[in-house]
């Protein structure tokens, strides 16, 4: 236990960077590849498939308003789709489960980069094998920065650092288990953060801002810090999926579940010379919980800080400029995330391979809408993850907590339905239109089907020359197709001139235009064309960003209550031993 350091992901390097009609454009190429990696140096190597053959992936680090291509090629043994979670990328590039390469194929992704400031993540999207991507290795960091929150002076550099956390089941020979065949859930007995099992860090007594992510399978957390005794020590939270909050939240510990991000700031000053433990207080009352999952990692305090800049207090103002959606109360639309048969979960009884029925929402190009998501029952949670929007979390009911402080300080894109709980999100659906998929992010429920569609429909009569801006909202465009591998398709020559083809579509820069049309026409004939509605839900300032952005920072409601969770009867299961020649795909059914 704590025995091998936290390891640090390496920062992606662009290959080459253009300037295209003054914008900005990075390229980047990525490989999927097969590799083997020590987790445990005194057995076996574990066998992983990551990018670039890492797990988790490179870190990237992405000014604001500089765009960016990646290349993906798929050298790996599965087909493979990539996401890029938090970004509100055109659809033809989102990571589509059916729009795959296969193995042997490439596909340049386009993203716009023009959100503010946040951490988001890239992750396999891929149909029927997302979890068992992710849980070989599929997943990585990836970071937006900009000016506002530069200016803030919170810890950077080496004092800065993503932890993703998932859990794993290793055999007696240092290799992975295979994640096995239940639908349900997959929980592993060994807690990993960034690729090592409970790893310590050696800290210097000061502040340190982490960036936290839960890439687990099924396994959420609730995580806090404590000293020797075992005391719970204070700490801020300060963002989530979609950035800054308004201003820090204080807490003792911190609910996260799988794909939401949280960002931290420890303080490890009045600590110098003792071991901080970052636990995990939730213990999975669904099994035999294993008897070390409510140990995370270990902070080994220093005496000395080398470096005392971005150490001071957290401001109380984070982010003056949070785009909160306008405010609405008419539920456009309620979701039943339930169990459909036997194996397969789906929402409305609707699954991902009913590609009639699939698409479960329309709402009009910059409408706010209210949807209610709700836990049909049983034992399994459901993380419910929207793709293209920024979330604010509106209330939780019919369970045993209310919403949480944290949960409502900023917005998201991935919100926690324990059972039986309904929670209501507003979100603008915009700018663009487009084809977008919506699931729970426990992947194993993804892959059982648990996975639909929403299509932001493009309105025609807007009055505004969209040009080409609308000509991307079809996920299976074949201009986009994954290609073939050839030697010619990876050249110099080759490379820049797919970026500089890209890059003259300009698909992203219109965003401020699109808003704004979007509220000129919405200004006329109110939400859904509804007129009657538009006066309760014309809530724009002149000053505002867009149609559907509420003027003022909204007071969003919190209640907040403590989790408290019974820790169930906790059980040492024995590994597996059998060893899996290649990776076996268990969970597909
Ligand atoms: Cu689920």
């Amino acid at each position: 236990m704590y025995q091998y350091p936290l390891p640090i992901p390496t920062v992606a390097q662009p290959e080459f960077t253009e300037t295209v009609d003054g914008r900005t454009v990075q390229f980047y190429s990525v490989s999927i590849e097969p590799y083997t990696k020590q987790v445990y140096p005194n057995l076996g190597p574990a066998h992983l498939v990551g990018y670039n053959a890492t797990s988790p992936g490179a870190t990237f680090y992405v000014p604001k308003d500089t765009e960016t291509i990646i290349r993906y090629l798929n050298n790996g043994e599965e087909t493979a789709s990539v996401h890029l979670h938090g970004s509100y990328t055109h659809s033809a590039w989102d990571g589509w489960a059916s729009d795959v390469m296969q193995v042997g194929q490439w596909k340049d992704y386009y993203y716009p980069n023009s959100e503010s400031a946040r951490t988001i993540w890239y992750h396999d999207h891929a149909d029927g094998h997302t979890a068992s991507d992710a849980y070989y290795g599929q997943a990585g960091t990836y970071i937006i920065y900009d000016p506002a929150e530069d200016a803030l002076g919170l810890p950077t550099g080496q004092y800065d650092v993503p932890l993703g956390i998932s859990d794993k089941i290793y055999q007696s020979n240092g290799d992975l288990a295979a994640p096995g065949k239940s639908p349900i859930n997959f929980f592993g007995d060994t807690i990993e953060v960034n690729g090592q099992p409970w790893p310590y860090m050696a800290v210097e007594p000061r502040k340190y801002r982490f960036r936290i992510l839960d890439m687990s399978l099924s396994r959420p957390y609730d995580l806090y810090f404590a000293d020797p005794s075992g005391n719970w020590i204070q700490f801020q939270v300060i963002a989530s999926d979609s950035g800054l909050f308004g201003g820090p939240i204080s807490t003792s510990d911190l609910t996260i579940s799988m794909g939401e991000r949280y960002e931290v700031i420890m303080d490890f000053s009045s600590y110098a010379g003792k071991n901080i433990t970052l636990g995990n207080n939730m213990q999975q009352a669904q099994i035999n919980e294993f008897g070390n999952t409510n140990k995370v990692m270990m902070f080994v305090v220093g005496n000395t800080v080398t470096d005392n800049s971005n150490n001071g207090a957290v401001p109380s103002t984070l982010n003056g400029n949070i785009q909160w959606p306008a405010a609405r109360t008419t539920v456009d639309h309620t979701f039943n995330f339930q169990m459909g048969g036997e194996s397969v979960w789906t929402i409305n009884g609707v699954d991902f391979n009913d590609a009639n029925n699939r698409i479960l929402a329309r709402p009009p190009q910059g409408t706010v809408e209210l949807w209610e998501l709700h836990h049909t029952g049983g034992p399994a949670v459901h993380p419910v993850h929207i793709h293209l929007v920024n979330m604010q979390v509106i209330s939780r009911t019919g369970g045993s907590r209310g919403v949480l402080p944290y949960e409502t300080a900023g917005l998201k894109d991935v919100v926690l339905l324990e059972p039986g709980e309904t929670v209501r999100v507003l979100a603008y659906y915009g700018p663009w239109n487009g084809v977008y998929m919506f699931h729970c992010h426990n992947l194993v429920h993804e892959d059982h089907t648990m996975m639909d569609a929403f299509n932001t429909t493009k309105l025609a009569s807007m009055g505004y020359e969209f040009g080409s801006t609308q000509q991307y909202s079809d996920p299976m465009d074949t201009r986009f197709a994954p290609q073939d591998y050839s030697d010619e398709a990876f050249s110099p020559d080759a490379l820049s001139s797919a970026v500089a083809s890209l890059a003259s579509l300009n698909p992203y820069a219109p965003a401020s235009a699109l808003m704004a049309a979007e509220a000129s026409y919405y200004a006329t004939v109110g939400y859904h064309g509804d007129l009657s509605s538009a006066s309760t839900t014309m809530t724009i300032a002149a000053s505002s960003s867009g149609y559907g952005f509420a003027s003022t920072t909204a007071t969003a409601s919190t209640v907040a209550s403590s989790v408290q969770r019974a820790k169930s009867a906790i059980t040492t299961t024995a590994r597996p031993t059998a060893k899996p020649s290649r990776h076996p795909r268990d969970f597909v059914a």
